[in-house]
């Protein structure tokens, strides 16, 4: 296994029509979740990637489990909870850049994974862990279980990467501060936004955000400037590595998942860092092109293309 996952999939529900969601008559139904998203994006790029979550025993969960099976993920750790519902979550499309998201997810089925739930067997075939700052904030049994993950893929030898992915709406400020501050001190790789970094530092100059994340524990940070690329910075070298045009923005959501997804895919690959973070860049452009959290990530030949031709496709 290449990439271990551990988290929440959802069902998302868009409005077909612009304006308040309150006047929506018609949804679109897709999936999204942090997690399931750079699993998707890691199997579409062709590689080995499994997804550790709970479900609800209901349509919606079916719904999920078919998707992910049908993408190639690997959900041989993924249970059904008889009590929990799947979360839900509604995506108001408001502007450009600007979509906000309602979470039907508390007491969902995924909120109730507890450490009994991590297989070492499984979690020591991966290369590397990946997981989020959304995890933990779900409930005190979830946080639970990411720490039990943290130790047992350090004492396994795998390799952890930390998206904090800070969700304001999951979680009060101080309580996520202390444990995204806690586990970015576990990972090897960190993959925040400058936003998250001012969050939890109280810095906003990507340089020495990097500086802070390195001293915090980290010995890669790729720092996420948006359109503009990624900062990547360990104790020897760093660079901008610059983005990749994107005409119109249709869908930011899962962005960030598809960045996740491309950069990993670089590091199994044994690509150099500032080609991996090129890779990160294209995947995170493409997602943004499409409507859905995981719709517009793409498959090895176009993600190719897009860096081949310096972002001509994605134009
Ligand atoms: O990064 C995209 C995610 O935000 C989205 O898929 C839903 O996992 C989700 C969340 O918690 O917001």
């Amino acid at each position: 296994m290449d990439v271990v996952t551990i988290g929440e999939s959802m069902v998302v529900f868009t409005p077909t029509s612009d304006g308040f969601m309150r006047n929506a008559t018609q949804f679109t139904k897709k999936i999204g979740g942090a997690e399931s998203n750079v699993a998707i994006g890691l199997a579409r790029l062709g590689h080995q990637a499994g997804w550790i979550s709970k479900l609800g025993d209901d349509e919606f969960g079916k719904a999920i489990l078919a998707s992910l099976k049908g993408e190639n993920v690997d959900v041989s750790n993924v249970t059904f909870d008889k009590q929990a519902p799947t979360g839900i979550y509604f995506k108001e499309p408001r502007r450009q850049n600007n979509m906000r998201v309602y979470y039907y997810r508390k007491g969902s089925a995924a909120s109730k994974l507890t450490p009994s739930d991590l297989d070492n067997g499984y979690l020591s075939k991966a290369k590397y862990l990946h997981i989020t700052g959304i995890t933990p904030a779900l409930s005190d049994s979830c946080k639970e279980t990411i720490f039990e993950a943290i130790k047992l893929a350090k004492s396994n030898g795998s390799t952890i990467v930390f998206d904090p992915n800070l969700r304001t709406k999951l979680w009060d400020e101080k309580t996520a501060r202390a444990t995204l501050l806690e586990i970015a001190a576990e990972a090897d790789i960190i993959l925040p936004g400058v936003a998250e970094g001012e969050f939890l530092f109280g810095e906003s100059d990507p340089l020495k955000l990097g500086q802070l994340f390195l001293n915090h524990g980290a010995s890669v940070v790729v720092m996420k400037m948006g359109a503009e690329g990624a900062y990547y910075f360990t104790e020897k070298e760093s660079a901008l590595i610059p983005g990749f045009p994107v005409k119109q923005v249709v869908d930011p959501v899962g962005a960030g998942d598809g960045f996740a997804a491309g950069f990993l895919s670089g590091l199994i690959d044994g690509l150099e860092l500032s080609k991996a973070v090129e890779r990160a860049n294209a995947v995170g452009a493409l997602v943004t092109m499409v409507n859905g959290d995981v719709d517009g990530l793409p498959e090895r030949d176009e993600v190719e293309q897009v860096i081949s031709k310096n972002g001509e496709d994605v134009v």
